[in-house]
């Protein structure tokens, strides 16, 4: 809804707060209640004591909405109404001097999702494309992240995606090509699962020398309980007809990307081998809540152990082939290239490398002397955590205590309580192996556009 600035001023001899009856029936009329019933919503008030003179912010479908509810300010002095913006609508339409931008019915308005994300506390990289990281802090909590505070990674603007008309197709060499609706996704047998899900980026700003691409910190990760139908029933479904090797899998969102002329669909690829090797889910719900418009409404893949980028929101087509998928985000980028003896090696991004994060302390922190708990979350796209080792101001590694079960493809908590006697700077180290034996580099191996970050997280606390 646009938004308002309200000022109103009376003069000193007419101030209508000094009459009881009528300052009660102002602040009646102001009321929240009040307010709605006219059709206003009211952001916040505030008075300038002396000035006489009152301020606020409110939503209105239009300016004569609004005047009509300002009749009773008018009667005791002026009123004069200013159309303003959000802060993320200003960013979101290019600043203060851009043409507002008109957005389509086929998109999320991206002035009210970045929104969302502000108030759920998301670091914002960028307002359109909405991308925005968890603080690490932030991660700490119960087993899942909730919804609001999962990081946000989108290539293009967020399509809005009507539920009622919605369908998945799934052709190409398939014995029957299906068209199911979202009541039909929903009547067939479903699971659940818990998922973290990482950007292949996450970390990327702590390369050095800088690589090009989203700046991440270590935020763009998050864990979420999935549910939806698994995928390889879906194929079942439609029957695979011979020489079918390789799955596409299609979003709805689009956009220009470097080096293309028209524009391209986000659009990744699976082989039918890699996916009997995970259990990949058609995921309509996110934490028990349907997936909301910015984590992939009505229907996204969800590929546990891959990093994120498969996992494809907006989930519109599968296409069966039996040849590998060319797209852009899977030839041209998500590739790991390493300058390694004046050659250039190349490795595709698939599994989550093997990682852990300190969630507390939180670097800066202060801590008091005596007995504290170090906390935070390890994963691994390989399998799950057989342990995590923290190592105090350079000392040797200690193991901490993994907390809960360990699930293959979500983060699991790991704890070490131990006291701190002397007071100073204290770093703190945590390293993580998984079962398949892999552990994490002191710091990770350099590569062009900065994927697959696992260096060992440091963080520097001071011990008071
Ligand atoms: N259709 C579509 N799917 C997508 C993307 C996208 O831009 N479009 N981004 C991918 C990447 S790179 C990541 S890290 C995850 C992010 O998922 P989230 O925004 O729900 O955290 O979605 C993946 N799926
Ligand atoms: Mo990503």
């Amino acid at each position: 809804m646009p938004l308002f600035i309200v000022h109103h001023q009376h003069s000193p001899e007419t101030c209508p707060a000094r009459d009881p009856a009528k300052g009660a029936m102002l602040l009646n009329h102001l009321s929240r209640p009040s307010a709605a019933r006219h059709g206003v919503v009211i952001k916040g008030e505030a008075v300038v004591r002396g000035l006489h003179s009152l301020f606020f912010i409110a939503e209105a479908a239009d300016e004569t909405v609004l005047q009509a509810f300002l009749a009773p300010f008018r009667q005791a002095g002026e009123v004069e109404v200013i159309a303003a913006m959000s802060c993320a609508a200003v960013v979101s339409s290019g600043g203060c001097d851009a043409c507002p931008v008109d957005v389509s019915a086929a998109l999320l308005d991206p002035a009210d999702a970045c929104q969302d994300a502000i108030e759920a506390g998301l670091l914002i990289h960028r307002v359109n494309p909405l991308n925005g990281e968890t603080s690490v802090p932030d991660l700490a909590g119960g087993a899942v992240m909730p919804n609001g505070r999962f990081y946000l990674r989108n290539h293009f603007e967020i399509p809005s995606l009507d539920g009622d008309s919605y369908r998945l197709s799934v052709g190409g060499l398939v014995e029957r090509s299906l068209s199911l609706s979202l009541r039909e996704l929903h009547n067939l047998h479903a699971e659940s699962f818990v998922v973290t899900l990482e950007c292949a980026g996450n970390g990327r700003n702590l390369f050095d020398p800088a690589v090009p691409g989203e700046a991440w910190g270590l935020g763009a990760v998050s864990t979420a309980e999935w549910t939806g139908i698994p995928l390889i029933e879906v194929l079942e479904r439609a029957g695979l007809r011979p020489g079918a090797t390789e799955l596409v899998f299609r979003g709805a969102d689009s956009g220009l990307v470097e080096g293309h002329d028209a524009p391209v669909r986000f659009e990744r690829g699976l082989s039918l081998d890699q996916i009997r090797e995970t259990d990949a889910l058609l995921a309509y719900e996110m934490n028990g809540e349907p997936l909301s418009s910015p984590h992939g409404y009505p229907l996204r893949l969800i590929v546990p152990g891959w990093y994120a980028v498969a996992s494809v929101k907006w989930l519109t087509e599968i296409v069966v082939t039996d040849e590998p998928c060319k797209a852009h985000y899977q030839t041209e980028k998500y590739w790991y290239q390493w300058p390694r003896n004046g050659r250039e090696e190349r490795a595709p991004v698939k599994l989550m490398n093997v990682r852990a994060l300190i969630s507390s302390p939180d670097q800066g922190e202060s801590l008091p002397r005596g007995e504290t708990a170090i906390r935070g979350v390890a994963w691994s796209g390989a399998g799950s955590i057989s342990r995590v080792d923290v190592s105090l101001n350079g000392g040797p590694w200690r193991a901490a205590r993994l907390v809960g079960e360990g699930r293959r493809a979500a983060w699991q908590w790991w704890e070490l309580i131990t006291p701190l006697e002397e007071t100073g700077p204290l770093t703190v180290r945590a390293r993580a192996t998984d079962m398949a034996g892999r552990t994490q580099p002191e710091c990770a191996e350099w590569n062009r556009l900065g994927y697959g970050n696992n260096s060992i997280h440091a963080v520097t606390a001071q011990v008071i």
